[in-house]
């Protein structure tokens, strides 16, 4: 039987595909996770987005990332782009805590599961997300006001503080808020005689704290800044005003980022409570975890310390954002 080469060459395709199938079909489809970040209002932010646009390929995770410029309508549009686009999961930081219930029921609705990360939300209905990766901001709070009960023990007062809030009606910002008050209202020296949001970044830092020292001069004792960011945005109106940060004033902060440090080192700020913005190799291993069905706890707590001025140079070589 006279077998022309085209019969052989067909035959040898089939075979090699028909041999390549079973592999094929068992290949693992890439998991595609949309992320919604808030934005890219400071230092913090920067180091997060890092983690997770780092993380993703580490994993083998397909990223569609997006940046919502800090407004709550960009994130929803992105939510339900990733609803559209049939993501495997989706994962957000929402920039303020509430009015998340109706985009993230039309995600169950689809049934896409949600990851929170950074921040959370205040939905009653706690099966409209899978889990929350992120810190304890009462206890970052806590711990601004223990170091300043401590720091301010020997001081009679009045000790007068301003206080440059987050973004209003974020998680962080809210929280910080009450722990820092649940401690220090234990000693009525203290007081807040000033309270505004910065929005978490050293333009509006500084801006809030130049109108600070116009209305209260040389009466502010302290500052403590929900983020690095604001501190070190409140320094510089410090400076221009001619005064001390660092030593005339208190400086309080949380995050934790380079800036701080560098600050501290220069003695410009007296301590900084990290607020750790690695997320992305938890945020990716929870993604993984729940596309394979393995249960995931609701709550993933980040681990974290605080850092006064005078450790803050031999720390720095250790610093990751
Ligand atoms: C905290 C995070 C906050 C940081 C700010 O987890 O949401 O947002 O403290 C950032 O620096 O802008």
């Amino acid at each position: 039987m006279k077998i022309n080469r085209r019969t052989v060459t067909t035959g040898l395709a089939a075979a090699s595909l028909s041999a390549l199938l079973p592999s094929m079909a068992f290949a693992q489809k890439k998991i595609v996770l949309g992320f919604a970040q808030v934005g890219a209002e400071s230092e913090w932010r920067t180091a997060n987005t890092k983690s997770i646009k780092e993380s993703a390929p580490a994993a083998g995770i397909e990223l569609k990332f997006s940046d919502a410029q800090q407004k709550q309508e960009n994130q929803i549009k992105a939510i339900r782009s990733y609803i559209a686009q049939k993501v495997d999961v989706i994962a957000f930081s929402p920039v303020v805590q509430s009015g998340w219930d109706t985009v993230l029921k039309e995600a169950k609705a689809a049934k896409i599961p949600v990851i929170l990360t950074d921040r959370a939300v205040d939905s009653k209905d706690t099966s409209l997300y899978v889990t929350f990766i992120g810190s304890d901001f009462v206890e970052e709070g806590r711990k601004a006001g223990r170091w300043l009960t401590d720091a301010k023990k020997g001081d009679k007062g009045p000790v007068n503080i301003v206080e440059l809030q987050g973004t209003v009606g974020s998680a962080p910002a809210i929280d910080r808020k009450k722990g820092f008050e649940e401690i220090i209202k234990a000693d009525p020296k203290f007081k807040v005689i000033r309270s505004q949001t910065g929005d978490f970044t050293r333009a509006k830092g500084k801006e809030v704290m130049e109108a600070f020292i116009k209305a209260e001069g040389k009466k502010i004792n302290v500052v403590f800044a929900h983020n690095d960011d604001m501190a070190i945005g409140a320094i510089q109106a410090l400076e221009e005003a001619g005064m001390k940060p660092g030593t005339d004033v208190t400086i309080i902060s949380i995050d934790g980022v380079k800036g701080a440090f560098e600050a501290m080192m220069a003695g410009k700020l007296n301590v900084t409570v990290e607020c750790n913005p690695l997320l992305g190799p938890q945020l990716m291993a929870a993604v993984k975890d729940v596309v394979a069905g393995k249960p995931v706890p609701k709550r993933i707590v980040t681990k974290e310390g605080i850092f006064p001025m005078d450790v803050a140079k031999a720390e720095f070589p250790n610093r990751k954002y």
